[in-house]
Order: C-alpha cells, then structure tokens, then sequence
C-alpha cells in the first residue's frame, strides 16, 4: 500500500503537478481490489475479453492507477512513471484510454466515469445472456468503478445509478472513496445527503467500511458484493485525504504536491526509508505473484474453456470473436435499404428501415431510446427489451436520462463485444 501512496507522491513531485490526496487516502481499498480481486491480465491487457473491468471515475488520482499499472506489470515502464504529466508521455493528467496500456476509459469529467460503468456492466450482462450456456460461462466479470464525492454531486451520476438500480446489474461494484473533503474544502459547505439512503432508493446495496486502511474490512466487503444478487453495489469506504501528510483530512492535500519537506514527512509517517521512485524487491515479488501470474493463469483457464466452447457452438463462438475484434463480416451496402432520388420519407423513417436491416444482418447489433423510441423509431423489430430476465434483448430502455445513455454508451462501446 506504502509502494502505491510513495511511487504516486514522487511523481506528482518530480512533475510539481497532481494530486496526492486521492492516492493516500485511497490506496488501501485500491491495492485490496487489484490484488485479491480483479481478474484482469496484465501480460494481455485489454485483449482478454472476459477480464473484470475497472474504471477509475475520480480521474484526477490518476496517480494511483499509473503506480498499479505499473507495478501490476502492464506496460509502464519506470521511464514513463518518471515523465508524468509531461507533454507526449503514456501518463496524462488524467487517465486516456487507448494511450496508456491497462486503462478502460478516459476519465477525468467528474461523473462520467461511473456512468460509463454502467454501460459497461450493461454489455457484460448482454454478452453473458447471448453467449452464456450451460456448463460456459464465457462471460463472467465484473465492473468495478472508484470513484469520490465529487462524482457523486455530478448531476449525470444520478441518473446513471437510479438506471443501474432498475436494471439491477449485480456485477457492478462502486467503491465510494469517501474523505468528506473536495477540491475547494470540507464537503459540509456544499454536500450533505444521505448517499446510503440515496443508493438504496435506487436499488442498489450500500456497504460501509469504515476504516479506509483496514485491508481486511474493504476485501471483505467486496467478497459480499460480488456475492449480492439482483443490486450493485456501493461500497463507501470512509477514508483521510492526503493520508500520513502534515495537511492530512484537508483540501490543502488534494490538488497541489506536497513539496519535498512535506513528501518526507508523509514517507516518514509511512516508515518509508527509500530512496525516491524505488519499488522494494518485496513489493515487486508480491505483485509478481499476485497480479502477473495470477493473472496469467486466470487467462490460460479461460482460453481453455472457450477452445471447448468454440468445439460445441461454433457459430457462436466466431460471432464473439468477430464482435471483439470490430469486424463486419457482412456486406452492409447490400444490407442497407436502397432510395431512389426524389423518394420523399422523414428521416427518421429511413433511420429506422436501415436499423431494421443491418439488425438482421448484424447479431451484435443493439440501441434503444431515451423514452422516444415511439418518435425516433430506434427499437428493432421483433427483438425482446434489454431487462433483468432478459438481458440478451436487443432494446434498451434508457428512461429520460440523456446524459447517462451517452455516457452508457461510451462505456458499452469501450467494453468491446457489441456495436
Ligand atoms: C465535471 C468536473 N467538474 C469539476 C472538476 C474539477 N475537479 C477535479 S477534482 C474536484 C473535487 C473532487 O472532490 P472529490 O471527489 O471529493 O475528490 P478528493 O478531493 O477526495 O480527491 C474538482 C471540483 C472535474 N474534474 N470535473
């Protein structure tokens, strides 16, 4: 834990730019979930289709996520720990996907990134219905969102969890990293609602723990939630921003480095006798063990029940590898309706005989509406609605939540396995 909270203050450091708060504070629950939990590979990274997915919604700790990256073994070399913040570098201000090895989506808009969790714990409940058969759970993973109090004031962030509580998506997880503490000061100037309250009006299970550094706690109740069926799952985890800073509990912490006097005082208060950027042998065997090899094996079991998979549905099997890959295997010129100039329809009219068509043609294909599908004609013909019981339909039913659907989307999208 020590290793994450020293790695990230020595880039911010070095950068003189970031914020340390997120990653000491948060760097308990975030070592929790990556090493005892997330089945990812990070010799493959975002090849393997089946590995849990994490988004890290308070994009501004991005920090943190670079020192898991790179400890984790994914492809960020020290070099790059060391470039952070710098112009060309695979370490951004805040995360991107397809730059940097191992990040799932670009985060950094407060509340988008839980948002686009939602998207994609949609996918993964669509692929696992239409893919899923007896004895071949080839979809199986969970999605798991970190995100702050910032995230959740964000007005789409409401939208995006009263939906997921509707839909019931069990294999979403939040973990609420909560410091009562923002960027301008203490959270009682401007947020004071009842978030459990909140969370459990929308369906979902709301799980306290309430020492941020009790590594035993925070595992536990992730184990209860991947356990819950029917709801996802908040787990709010009470945390001190800037932990083991002489400004810990406080805003001075959140977005400013801590200088070097201020860096000593915290690596002090950690027992932290390296010299800057070192990762002890130690931490490097641990990771080794925990997130390389586990996570190799972890693939090499998948790959082996697929290869069985792909013997007893073949047709399946190469619809799921074409959709991963983004191929068309179809011609969609000849799919498509033909106009003759001078044919007069709405738009929305040929909108909906070309949905209609490349449906047919195209079994990854899904969409649905914002409560206007009687308007703009998105839903395809004869397909069953996308609900719990059902998650193989091809319709979604978005409510009035625009803003959460464009960021579901995105997610959908990133998730990869569907268009
Ligand atoms: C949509 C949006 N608005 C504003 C910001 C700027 N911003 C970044 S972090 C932050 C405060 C977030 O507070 P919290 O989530 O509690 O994070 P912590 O202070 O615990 O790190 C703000 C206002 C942003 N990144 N996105």
């Amino acid at each position: 834990v020590n290793a994450i909270r020293t790695l990230s203050l020595d880039m911010i450091q070095k950068a003189n730019s970031g914020h340390p708060g997120l990653p000491m504070g948060a760097a308990p629950m975030a070592y929790t979930l990556w090493t005892k939990h997330l089945k990812v590979n990070p010799s493959t990274s975002r090849n393997w289709a089946d590995r849990d997915r994490f988004i890290l919604s308070a994009g501004h700790g991005s920090a943190m996520l670079y020192s898991l990256l790179h400890l984790s073994g994914y492809n960020l070399p020290m070099d790059e720990i060391k470039n952070f913040r710098q112009w060309d570098s695979l370490t951004p201000g805040h995360p991107e996907v397809l730059h940097t090895d191992g990040i799932e989506a670009t985060t950094g808009p407060l509340g988008q990134g839980i948002a686009m969790s939602v998207g994609f714990a949609m996918a993964e409940a669509h692929l696992g219905a239409t893919y899923n058969k007896d004895n071949f759970n080839i979809v199986d993973h969970y999605t798991y969102a970190l995100c702050g109090d910032g995230d959740l004031m964000e007005g789409i962030s409401q939208e995006a969890v009263s939906l997921a509580g509707h839909l019931k998506l069990d294999k979403l997880i939040v973990l609420y990293d909560s410091n009562d503490i923002s960027l301008d000061g203490p959270l009682d100037k401007s947020f004071s609602e009842d978030v459990k309250g909140r969370f459990e009006a929308t369906g979902w299970q709301h799980i306290l723990v309430k020492d941020g550094n009790d590594l035993e706690a925070i595992s536990n109740a992730i184990e209860e939630a991947k356990k819950e069926t029917g709801k996802p799952t908040i787990i709010e985890i009470k945390t001190i921003i800037g932990f083991g800073a002489e400004l810990q509990g406080t805003n001075k912490v959140h977005g400013a480095p801590l200088g070097p006097e201020g860096v000593a005082v915290a690596k002090k208060s950690y027992g932290w006798d390296y010299p800057e950027f070192t990762v002890p042998e130690e931490v490097k065997a641990r990771f080794n063990e925990d997130m390389i090899v586990k996570g190799q094996q972890a693939e090499a079991e998948w790959n082996e029940l697929f290869a069985s998979y792909k013997e007893a549905y073949p047709e399946l099997a190469a619809q799921f590898e074409a959709s991963f890959k983004d191929e068309v295997t179809v011609d969609l010129e000849k799919a498509l309706p033909v106009y003759e100039v001078g044919d007069s329809s709405a738009s929305r009219i040929t909108s909906k005989e070309a949905i209609q068509e490349l449906a047919k043609v195209m079994p990854n294909l899904w969409g649905g509406s914002a409560d206007l599908s009687s308007s703009n004609n998105t839903m395809i013909a004869g397909e069953k609605d996308f609900e719990p019981g059902s998650y193989e339909g091809r319709n979604i039913w978005f409510g009035v939540r625009e803003f959460a659907m464009a960021a579901a989307m995105n997610g959908i999208s990133l998730h990869g396995g569907t268009r």
